[in-house]
Protein backbone atom coordinates (compact mmCIF):
# COMPACT_ATOMS: atom_id res chain seq x y z
CA UNK A 1 0.00 0.00 0.00
CA UNK A 2 2.57 2.38 0.97
CA UNK A 3 5.38 2.05 -0.86
CA UNK A 4 8.53 4.10 -0.15
CA UNK A 5 12.21 4.04 -1.38
CA UNK A 6 15.12 1.80 1.24
CA UNK A 7 16.79 5.23 1.73
CA UNK A 8 14.68 7.62 2.77
CA UNK A 9 14.15 10.78 5.32
CA UNK A 10 11.20 12.37 5.96
CA UNK A 11 12.51 15.70 6.81
CA UNK A 12 14.23 16.08 3.49
CA UNK A 13 10.61 14.74 2.14
CA UNK A 14 8.94 17.71 3.83
CA UNK A 15 11.02 20.26 2.43
CA UNK A 16 13.65 19.95 -0.13
CA UNK A 17 11.61 17.57 -2.03
CA UNK A 18 8.59 19.79 -2.37
CA UNK A 19 10.91 22.82 -3.94
CA UNK A 20 12.17 20.10 -6.17
CA UNK A 21 8.36 19.43 -7.10
CA UNK A 22 8.15 23.38 -7.86
CA UNK A 23 6.38 24.59 -4.50
CA UNK A 24 9.44 26.63 -3.62
CA UNK A 25 7.95 29.96 -4.09
CA UNK A 26 4.27 28.73 -2.13
CA UNK A 27 3.31 29.54 1.68
CA UNK A 28 4.63 26.50 3.55
CA UNK A 29 3.92 28.44 7.19
CA UNK A 30 2.67 31.16 9.07
CA UNK A 31 3.34 32.29 12.41
CA UNK A 32 4.73 34.89 14.99
CA UNK A 33 3.75 37.62 12.14
CA UNK A 34 6.00 36.28 9.32
CA UNK A 35 5.24 33.98 6.49
CA UNK A 36 7.42 31.68 4.89
CA UNK A 37 7.65 29.65 1.90
CA UNK A 38 8.84 26.05 1.29
CA UNK A 39 12.25 27.46 -0.17
CA UNK A 40 12.78 29.53 3.34
CA UNK A 41 12.25 26.45 5.26
CA UNK A 42 13.97 24.42 3.67
CA UNK A 43 17.27 26.70 3.13
CA UNK A 44 16.51 27.45 7.30
CA UNK A 45 16.49 23.53 8.38
CA UNK A 46 19.18 22.81 5.92
CA UNK A 47 21.60 25.83 7.87
CA UNK A 48 20.36 24.35 11.54
CA UNK A 49 20.89 20.85 10.08
CA UNK A 50 24.83 21.83 9.57
CA UNK A 51 24.96 23.54 12.43
CA UNK A 52 23.63 20.56 14.23
CA UNK A 53 26.28 18.20 12.97
CA UNK A 54 29.15 20.31 12.42
CA UNK A 55 29.42 22.52 15.39
CA UNK A 56 27.02 20.58 18.02
CA UNK A 57 28.26 16.80 17.43
CA UNK A 58 25.30 15.29 16.89
CA UNK A 59 25.62 12.21 14.81
CA UNK A 60 22.46 9.75 13.56
CA UNK A 61 20.27 8.16 15.90
CA UNK A 62 21.18 11.13 18.78
CA UNK A 63 18.23 11.88 20.49
CA UNK A 64 17.21 15.61 20.32
CA UNK A 65 14.68 16.88 22.34
CA UNK A 66 12.87 20.15 20.79
CA UNK A 67 10.72 22.26 23.74
CA UNK A 68 9.09 24.67 22.47
CA UNK A 69 5.10 26.71 21.54
CA UNK A 70 3.87 26.46 17.84
CA UNK A 71 5.56 28.23 15.60
CA UNK A 72 7.77 27.69 12.23
CA UNK A 73 11.01 27.89 13.94
CA UNK A 74 10.32 24.80 16.04
CA UNK A 75 9.35 23.45 12.15
CA UNK A 76 12.37 23.89 11.33
CA UNK A 77 14.21 22.83 14.09
CA UNK A 78 12.46 19.83 13.95
CA UNK A 79 12.99 18.91 9.95
CA UNK A 80 16.66 20.01 10.74
CA UNK A 81 17.23 17.31 13.50
CA UNK A 82 14.83 14.97 11.22
CA UNK A 83 17.64 15.64 8.25
CA UNK A 84 20.22 14.95 10.64
CA UNK A 85 19.35 11.49 11.75
CA UNK A 86 18.51 12.20 14.71
CA UNK A 87 15.73 10.59 16.29
CA UNK A 88 13.56 13.64 17.59
CA UNK A 89 11.63 13.94 20.74
CA UNK A 90 8.99 17.12 20.53
CA UNK A 91 8.11 18.38 23.61
CA UNK A 92 5.27 21.01 25.07
CA UNK A 93 6.47 24.12 26.40
CA UNK A 94 4.09 23.70 30.16
CA UNK A 95 6.17 20.64 30.80
CA UNK A 96 8.20 21.54 34.00
CA UNK A 97 11.85 20.11 35.09
CA UNK A 98 10.39 17.06 37.09
CA UNK A 99 8.52 16.11 33.97
CA UNK A 100 11.02 17.10 31.13
CA UNK A 101 13.98 15.12 33.05
CA UNK A 102 11.84 11.86 33.39
CA UNK A 103 12.00 12.24 29.53
CA UNK A 104 15.10 12.93 29.37
CA UNK A 105 16.12 9.86 30.98
CA UNK A 106 14.11 7.49 29.06
CA UNK A 107 14.89 8.78 26.20
CA UNK A 108 18.45 9.49 26.42
CA UNK A 109 18.63 12.59 25.18
CA UNK A 110 21.73 13.96 24.35
CA UNK A 111 21.01 17.73 22.94
CA UNK A 112 18.27 19.75 23.88
CA UNK A 113 16.74 22.76 21.12
CA UNK A 114 15.13 25.28 23.33
CA UNK A 115 13.34 28.51 22.27
CA UNK A 116 15.46 31.15 24.75
CA UNK A 117 12.03 32.10 26.27
CA UNK A 118 11.50 28.58 27.52
CA UNK A 119 15.27 28.08 28.90
CA UNK A 120 14.93 27.85 32.81
CA UNK A 121 13.14 24.50 32.62
CA UNK A 122 15.82 22.79 30.31
CA UNK A 123 18.70 24.02 32.33
CA UNK A 124 17.60 22.59 35.34
CA UNK A 125 17.18 19.53 34.14
CA UNK A 126 20.70 19.89 32.90
CA UNK A 127 21.47 19.62 36.41
CA UNK A 128 19.49 15.75 37.11
CA UNK A 129 20.13 14.50 34.12
CA UNK A 130 23.22 12.82 33.15
CA UNK A 131 22.13 12.07 29.39
CA UNK A 132 21.24 15.53 28.58
CA UNK A 133 25.06 17.19 27.70
CA UNK A 134 24.13 20.08 25.12
CA UNK A 135 21.00 22.77 25.54
CA UNK A 136 20.95 24.74 22.39
CA UNK A 137 18.87 27.96 22.44
CA UNK A 138 17.03 29.27 19.28
CA UNK A 139 15.13 32.03 18.74
CA UNK A 140 11.29 31.22 19.01
CA UNK A 141 9.90 34.42 17.31
CA UNK A 142 12.12 34.37 14.37
CA UNK A 143 13.98 37.40 15.12
CA UNK A 144 17.55 35.11 14.77
CA UNK A 145 18.45 36.13 17.64
CA UNK A 146 20.16 33.17 19.92
CA UNK A 147 22.95 30.65 19.12
CA UNK A 148 21.29 28.44 17.21
CA UNK A 149 20.59 31.09 14.83
CA UNK A 150 23.36 33.01 14.68
CA UNK A 151 25.54 29.65 13.64
CA UNK A 152 22.82 28.70 11.22
CA UNK A 153 23.20 31.88 9.47
CA UNK A 154 27.12 30.89 8.71
CA UNK A 155 25.77 27.53 6.89
CA UNK A 156 25.23 26.87 3.67
CA UNK A 157 21.40 26.30 2.31
CA UNK A 158 22.65 22.73 1.21
CA UNK A 159 22.81 19.88 3.28
CA UNK A 160 23.60 16.18 2.52
CA UNK A 161 21.95 14.84 4.76
CA UNK A 162 23.41 11.38 6.42
CA UNK A 163 21.74 8.32 4.63
CA UNK A 164 19.03 7.06 6.48
CA UNK A 165 16.94 4.20 6.20
CA UNK A 166 12.79 4.20 5.88
CA UNK A 167 12.64 1.63 8.91
CA UNK A 168 15.12 3.99 11.28
CA UNK A 169 13.15 5.47 13.91
CA UNK A 170 12.61 9.19 13.46
CA UNK A 171 10.58 10.38 16.40
CA UNK A 172 9.81 9.04 19.73
CA UNK A 173 6.58 10.34 20.30
CA UNK A 174 5.63 10.86 24.46
CA UNK A 175 2.42 9.89 25.50
CA UNK A 176 1.42 10.24 29.50
CA UNK A 177 -2.32 8.81 28.70
CA UNK A 178 -4.32 9.80 31.84
CA UNK A 179 -2.21 8.41 33.92
CA UNK A 180 0.64 10.60 34.28
CA UNK A 181 3.77 8.46 33.49
CA UNK A 182 5.64 8.86 30.34
CA UNK A 183 5.61 6.41 27.73
CA UNK A 184 7.24 6.66 24.22
CA UNK A 185 6.71 4.93 21.48
CA UNK A 186 8.99 4.67 18.19
CA UNK A 187 8.38 6.27 14.73
CA UNK A 188 9.86 5.45 11.51
CA UNK A 189 10.81 7.71 8.63
CA UNK A 190 8.36 6.21 6.44
CA UNK A 191 5.69 6.11 9.20
CA UNK A 192 5.67 9.96 9.04
CA UNK A 193 4.51 9.84 5.46
CA UNK A 194 1.91 7.22 6.11
CA UNK A 195 -0.11 9.42 8.13
CA UNK A 196 -0.17 12.13 5.18
CA UNK A 197 -0.41 9.58 2.35
CA UNK A 198 -3.63 7.78 3.87
CA UNK A 199 -5.24 9.61 6.39
CA UNK A 200 -4.65 12.97 4.91
CA UNK A 201 -4.71 12.43 1.28
CA UNK A 202 -7.66 9.29 1.62
CA UNK A 203 -9.64 11.01 4.26
CA UNK A 204 -9.14 15.00 3.89
CA UNK A 205 -8.31 15.26 0.31
CA UNK A 206 -5.73 17.99 0.99
CA UNK A 207 -4.52 19.76 -1.72
CA UNK A 208 -1.68 22.49 -2.21
CA UNK A 209 -4.58 25.57 -1.98
CA UNK A 210 -5.30 24.30 1.75
CA UNK A 211 -4.32 26.29 4.64
CA UNK A 212 -4.70 24.30 8.17
CA UNK A 213 -4.90 25.65 11.57
CA UNK A 214 -5.70 24.36 14.74
CA UNK A 215 -4.55 24.18 18.59
CA UNK A 216 -3.11 20.80 19.60
CA UNK A 217 0.95 21.51 20.03
CA UNK A 218 3.20 19.98 17.64
CA UNK A 219 4.71 17.94 20.24
CA UNK A 220 1.56 16.00 20.46
CA UNK A 221 1.24 13.95 16.98
CA UNK A 222 -2.12 14.92 16.30
CA UNK A 223 -0.27 18.66 15.75
CA UNK A 224 2.59 17.31 14.01
CA UNK A 225 0.48 15.36 11.57
CA UNK A 226 -2.78 18.58 11.62
CA UNK A 227 -0.38 21.15 11.61
CA UNK A 228 2.99 20.49 10.03
CA UNK A 229 3.05 16.96 7.67
CA UNK A 230 -0.01 17.63 6.37
CA UNK A 231 0.10 20.43 5.19
CA UNK A 232 4.08 19.84 3.97
CA UNK A 233 3.25 16.63 2.28
CA UNK A 234 0.72 17.84 0.13
CA UNK A 235 2.28 21.82 -0.60
CA UNK A 236 0.09 23.46 1.37
CA UNK A 237 0.11 26.32 3.95
CA UNK A 238 -0.70 25.63 8.23
CA UNK A 239 -1.25 28.96 10.28
CA UNK A 240 0.70 28.48 13.67
CA UNK A 241 -0.29 29.94 17.02
CA UNK A 242 1.83 29.67 19.79
CA UNK A 243 -1.72 30.23 22.03
CA UNK A 244 -4.52 28.40 20.58
CA UNK A 245 -7.85 29.69 22.54
CA UNK A 246 -10.40 29.66 20.33
CA UNK A 247 -10.87 33.35 19.64
CA UNK A 248 -7.43 33.53 18.31
CA UNK A 249 -8.13 30.23 16.25
CA UNK A 250 -11.00 32.33 14.38
CA UNK A 251 -9.08 35.15 14.54
CA UNK A 252 -6.69 32.92 12.48
CA UNK A 253 -8.88 31.68 10.25
CA UNK A 254 -10.89 34.52 9.20
CA UNK A 255 -7.53 36.23 8.29
CA UNK A 256 -5.99 33.59 6.27
CA UNK A 257 -9.52 32.24 5.19
CA UNK A 258 -8.04 28.65 6.64
CA UNK A 259 -9.76 25.44 5.11
CA UNK A 260 -8.85 22.96 7.45
CA UNK A 261 -9.19 22.89 11.27
CA UNK A 262 -7.96 20.33 13.96
CA UNK A 263 -8.85 20.89 17.36
CA UNK A 264 -11.16 18.92 20.06
CA UNK A 265 -14.84 19.06 20.53
CA UNK A 266 -14.63 22.11 23.39
CA UNK A 267 -13.25 24.21 20.80
CA UNK A 268 -15.33 23.80 18.45
CA UNK A 269 -18.73 23.94 20.95
CA UNK A 270 -16.80 27.83 21.52
CA UNK A 271 -16.43 28.53 17.82
CA UNK A 272 -20.25 27.35 17.64
CA UNK A 273 -20.65 30.16 20.26
CA UNK A 274 -18.74 32.73 18.38
CA UNK A 275 -20.79 32.12 15.22
CA UNK A 276 -24.05 33.15 16.76
CA UNK A 277 -22.34 36.64 17.52
CA UNK A 278 -20.85 36.53 14.04
CA UNK A 279 -17.93 35.07 13.28
CA UNK A 280 -17.46 33.99 9.65
CA UNK A 281 -15.58 30.23 9.30
CA UNK A 282 -17.58 29.58 6.32
CA UNK A 283 -13.57 28.92 4.72
CA UNK A 284 -13.60 26.00 6.55
CA UNK A 285 -14.12 22.54 4.45
CA UNK A 286 -12.90 20.11 6.86
CA UNK A 287 -13.25 20.42 10.66
CA UNK A 288 -11.57 17.84 12.35
CA UNK A 289 -12.31 16.36 16.11
CA UNK A 290 -9.99 14.14 17.87
CA UNK A 291 -8.85 13.66 21.35
CA UNK A 292 -12.26 13.54 22.98
CA UNK A 293 -15.28 11.76 21.69
CA UNK A 294 -17.35 14.54 19.88
CA UNK A 295 -20.67 15.00 21.73
CA UNK A 296 -23.43 14.48 19.15
CA UNK A 297 -24.97 18.16 20.03
CA UNK A 298 -22.01 19.06 19.02
CA UNK A 299 -21.80 17.63 15.65
CA UNK A 300 -25.39 18.47 14.83
CA UNK A 301 -25.21 21.73 15.58
CA UNK A 302 -21.52 22.18 13.42
CA UNK A 303 -23.81 20.86 10.42
CA UNK A 304 -26.38 22.97 11.16
CA UNK A 305 -24.66 26.06 10.94
CA UNK A 306 -22.50 24.96 8.46
CA UNK A 307 -23.88 22.37 6.09
CA UNK A 308 -20.91 20.61 6.69
CA UNK A 309 -19.97 17.29 8.43
CA UNK A 310 -17.26 17.54 11.48
CA UNK A 311 -15.23 14.68 11.03
CA UNK A 312 -14.51 12.75 14.53
CA UNK A 313 -12.14 10.69 14.49
CA UNK A 314 -9.57 8.25 17.08
CA UNK A 315 -6.19 8.38 17.27
CA UNK A 316 -3.47 7.52 19.15
CA UNK A 317 0.60 8.46 20.32
CA UNK A 318 0.75 4.98 19.81
CA UNK A 319 0.03 4.83 16.25
CA UNK A 320 0.59 7.93 15.32
CA UNK A 321 -2.04 9.38 14.32
CA UNK A 322 -5.96 9.09 13.57
CA UNK A 323 -6.71 5.40 12.45
CA UNK A 324 -10.48 5.70 12.60
CA UNK A 325 -12.50 8.05 11.33
CA UNK A 326 -15.88 9.31 9.98
CA UNK A 327 -15.74 10.44 6.15
CA UNK A 328 -17.03 13.61 4.24
CA UNK A 329 -19.49 10.78 2.80
CA UNK A 330 -20.00 8.82 5.82
CA UNK A 331 -21.06 10.15 9.07
CA UNK A 332 -23.43 9.58 11.65
CA UNK A 333 -23.33 11.39 15.43
CA UNK A 334 -21.94 9.81 17.91
CA UNK A 335 -20.27 7.46 15.38
CA UNK A 336 -16.36 7.05 15.06
CA UNK A 337 -16.40 5.63 11.55
CA UNK A 338 -14.29 2.95 9.87
CA UNK A 339 -10.48 2.25 9.78
CA UNK A 340 -7.99 4.45 8.02
CA UNK A 341 -6.76 2.98 4.32
CA UNK A 342 -4.16 0.26 5.99
CA UNK A 343 -5.42 0.03 9.82
CA UNK A 344 -7.24 -2.64 10.68
CA UNK A 345 -9.66 -2.65 13.77
CA UNK A 346 -11.48 -5.22 15.79
CA UNK A 347 -13.11 -5.27 19.23
CA UNK A 348 -12.08 -8.07 21.77
CA UNK A 349 -12.97 -9.43 24.71
CA UNK A 350 -10.54 -10.63 27.93
CA UNK A 351 -8.87 -13.10 25.51
CA UNK A 352 -8.36 -11.45 22.61
CA UNK A 353 -10.99 -13.18 20.69
CA UNK A 354 -12.91 -10.67 18.53
CA UNK A 355 -16.98 -9.93 19.97
CA UNK A 356 -19.96 -9.82 17.79
CA UNK A 357 -21.05 -6.76 16.44
CA UNK A 358 -22.97 -4.51 18.99
CA UNK A 359 -21.26 -5.83 22.00
CA UNK A 360 -18.74 -3.38 23.49
CA UNK A 361 -15.19 -4.36 24.08
CA UNK A 362 -11.80 -3.29 24.34
CA UNK A 363 -10.63 -1.68 20.75
CA UNK A 364 -7.74 -3.13 19.35
CA UNK A 365 -5.71 -1.64 16.57
CA UNK A 366 -3.08 -2.44 14.55
CA UNK A 367 -1.14 -0.83 10.98
CA UNK A 368 1.49 0.07 9.38
CA UNK A 369 2.70 3.03 12.17
CA UNK A 370 3.14 0.92 15.43
CA UNK A 371 2.21 0.42 17.61
CA UNK A 372 5.87 0.01 19.12
CA UNK A 373 6.57 1.19 22.65
CA UNK A 374 9.98 1.49 23.62
CA UNK A 375 9.91 -0.32 26.58
CA UNK A 376 9.50 -4.29 26.44
CA UNK A 377 7.31 -4.51 29.02
CA UNK A 378 4.67 -2.35 28.02
CA UNK A 379 4.83 -4.02 24.34
CA UNK A 380 4.16 -7.47 25.87
CA UNK A 381 1.29 -6.18 27.67
CA UNK A 382 -0.42 -3.93 25.09
CA UNK A 383 0.21 -5.19 22.19
CA UNK A 384 -0.51 -8.65 21.08
CA UNK A 385 0.02 -10.36 17.67
CA UNK A 386 0.84 -7.19 16.21
CA UNK A 387 -3.01 -5.68 18.02
CA UNK A 388 -2.09 -2.62 19.89
CA UNK A 389 -4.81 -3.00 22.74
CA UNK A 390 -5.96 0.71 23.33
CA UNK A 391 -7.61 2.04 26.17
CA UNK A 392 -11.17 2.31 25.24
CA UNK A 393 -14.41 0.51 24.77
CA UNK A 394 -16.34 0.23 21.70
CA UNK A 395 -18.92 -1.46 19.41
CA UNK A 396 -19.31 -2.11 15.97
CA UNK A 397 -22.40 -1.73 14.31
CA UNK A 398 -24.11 -4.00 11.87
CA UNK A 399 -22.10 -2.12 8.93
CA UNK A 400 -19.05 -2.03 10.22
CA UNK A 401 -18.88 1.38 12.18
CA UNK A 402 -16.96 1.89 15.50
CA UNK A 403 -18.68 3.68 17.93
CA UNK A 404 -17.30 4.88 21.18
CA UNK A 405 -18.56 3.29 24.47
CA UNK A 406 -16.30 4.53 27.41
CA UNK A 407 -12.62 5.10 28.30
CA UNK A 408 -12.15 1.17 29.75
CA UNK A 409 -11.65 2.78 32.64
CA UNK A 410 -14.63 4.86 32.60
CA UNK A 411 -17.26 2.18 32.76
CA UNK A 412 -19.46 2.76 35.39
CA UNK A 413 -21.18 -0.34 37.50
CA UNK A 414 -23.98 1.30 38.87
CA UNK A 415 -26.70 -1.50 40.78
CA UNK A 416 -25.52 -4.18 38.23
CA UNK A 417 -25.78 -1.45 35.14
CA UNK A 418 -23.12 -0.87 32.87
CA UNK A 419 -22.77 3.24 32.30
CA UNK A 420 -20.50 4.70 30.03
CA UNK A 421 -19.59 7.93 31.37
CA UNK A 422 -19.47 9.59 27.87
CA UNK A 423 -23.21 8.71 27.23
CA UNK A 424 -24.29 10.78 30.38
CA UNK A 425 -21.62 13.53 30.10
CA UNK A 426 -23.09 13.75 26.10
CA UNK A 427 -26.63 13.88 27.68
CA UNK A 428 -25.51 16.96 29.81
CA UNK A 429 -23.69 18.72 27.72
CA UNK A 430 -26.64 18.98 25.11
CA UNK A 431 -27.77 21.39 28.16
CA UNK A 432 -26.93 24.94 27.82
CA UNK A 433 -26.11 25.64 31.36
CA UNK A 434 -23.50 22.94 30.73
CA UNK A 435 -20.08 24.20 29.81
CA UNK A 436 -17.99 21.35 30.48
CA UNK A 437 -18.15 17.95 32.04
CA UNK A 438 -16.90 14.65 33.16
CA UNK A 439 -18.38 11.62 34.38
CA UNK A 440 -16.75 9.11 37.11
CA UNK A 441 -18.02 6.27 38.66
CA UNK A 442 -17.75 7.28 42.69
CA UNK A 443 -17.95 4.53 45.45
CA UNK A 444 -21.53 3.97 47.24
CA UNK A 445 -22.46 1.46 49.44
CA UNK A 446 -25.72 0.64 47.78
CA UNK A 447 -25.36 0.40 44.04
CA UNK A 448 -21.41 -0.79 44.14
CA UNK A 449 -20.45 2.74 42.13
CA UNK A 450 -23.03 6.04 41.36
CA UNK A 451 -22.81 8.12 38.44
CA UNK A 452 -21.03 11.38 39.75
CA UNK A 453 -20.95 14.46 37.60
CA UNK A 454 -18.34 17.13 37.70
CA UNK A 455 -19.55 20.19 35.97
CA UNK A 456 -18.72 23.74 34.24
CA UNK A 457 -21.55 25.92 34.21
CA UNK A 458 -22.39 28.44 31.26
CA UNK A 459 -22.48 31.68 32.86
CA UNK A 460 -25.25 33.20 34.28
CA UNK A 461 -26.22 29.49 35.87
CA UNK A 462 -26.47 29.50 39.68
CA UNK A 463 -24.40 26.79 41.53
CA UNK A 464 -27.57 25.70 43.61
CA UNK A 465 -30.51 22.67 44.59
CA UNK A 466 -32.17 23.50 41.52
CA UNK A 467 -29.63 23.48 38.74
CA UNK A 468 -28.86 19.97 39.99
CA UNK A 469 -32.50 18.98 39.96
CA UNK A 470 -32.72 20.55 36.55
CA UNK A 471 -30.01 19.07 34.71
CA UNK A 472 -30.84 15.50 36.77
CA UNK A 473 -34.09 16.06 34.80
CA UNK A 474 -32.47 16.73 31.43
CA UNK A 475 -30.06 13.74 31.51
CA UNK A 476 -33.00 11.23 32.82
CA UNK A 477 -35.62 12.69 30.24
CA UNK A 478 -32.91 11.85 26.92
CA UNK A 479 -30.98 8.47 28.25
CA UNK A 480 -32.55 5.76 30.17
CA UNK A 481 -33.12 7.00 33.53
CA UNK A 482 -31.08 4.84 35.74
CA UNK A 483 -27.93 6.31 34.19
CA UNK A 484 -28.34 10.03 35.31
CA UNK A 485 -25.68 11.55 37.80
CA UNK A 486 -27.09 11.12 41.40
CA UNK A 487 -24.31 13.46 42.37
CA UNK A 488 -23.29 17.19 40.54
CA UNK A 489 -20.27 18.30 41.76
CA UNK A 490 -19.66 21.84 40.32
CA UNK A 491 -16.38 23.10 39.35
CA UNK A 492 -14.69 26.37 38.08
CA UNK A 493 -12.60 24.10 35.56
CA UNK A 494 -11.74 20.74 34.92
CA UNK A 495 -8.39 18.72 35.15
CA UNK A 496 -6.62 18.28 32.03
CA UNK A 497 -3.39 16.87 30.50
CA UNK A 498 -1.02 19.38 28.44
CA UNK A 499 -2.83 18.13 25.58
CA UNK A 500 -6.06 18.88 26.59
CA UNK A 501 -7.75 15.47 27.60
CA UNK A 502 -9.60 15.71 31.26
CA UNK A 503 -8.02 13.83 33.53
CA UNK A 504 -10.64 11.41 35.06
CA UNK A 505 -8.73 9.89 37.26
CA UNK A 506 -7.87 13.00 38.99
CA UNK A 507 -11.07 13.14 39.66
CA UNK A 508 -11.53 9.57 41.22
CA UNK A 509 -9.19 10.28 43.50
O1 LIG B 1 -6.42 11.52 20.48
C1 LIG B 1 -5.27 11.18 20.45
O2 LIG B 1 -4.76 10.72 21.45
C2 LIG B 1 -4.42 11.34 19.21
C3 LIG B 1 -3.10 11.08 19.35
C4 LIG B 1 -2.28 11.17 18.26
C5 LIG B 1 -2.74 11.53 17.05
C6 LIG B 1 -4.06 11.80 16.90
C7 LIG B 1 -4.89 11.71 17.98
C8 LIG B 1 -6.31 12.05 17.76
Amino acid sequence: QFDYPEWLNAGVELSDRMVERGFGDRVALIGNGRVRTYKEMTDWSNRIAHALVGDYGVKPGNRVLIRSANNPAMVACWLAATKAGAVVVNTMPMLRAGELTKIIDKAEISHALCDTRLMEELVACQKESSFLKTVIGFDGTANHDAELDRIALQKPVRFTPPPTGRDDVALLGFTSGTTGEPKATMHFHRDLLIIADGYAKEVLGVTPEDVFVGSPPLAFTFGLGGLAIFPLRFGAAAALLEQASPPNMIELIQEHRATVCFTAPTAYRMMLKAMDEGADLSSLRAAVSAGETLPAPVYDEWIAKTGKPMLDGIGATEMLHIFITNRFDDHSPGCTGRPVTGYEARIVGPDMTELPRGEVGRLAVRGPTGCRYMADDRQAKYVRDGWNLTGDSFWQDEDGRFHFAARSDDMIISAGYNIAGPEVEAALLSHPAVLECAVIGAADEDRGQIVEAHVVLAPGHARDAQTVKLLQDHVKAIIAPYKYPRRVVFTEALPKTQTGKIQRFRLRM
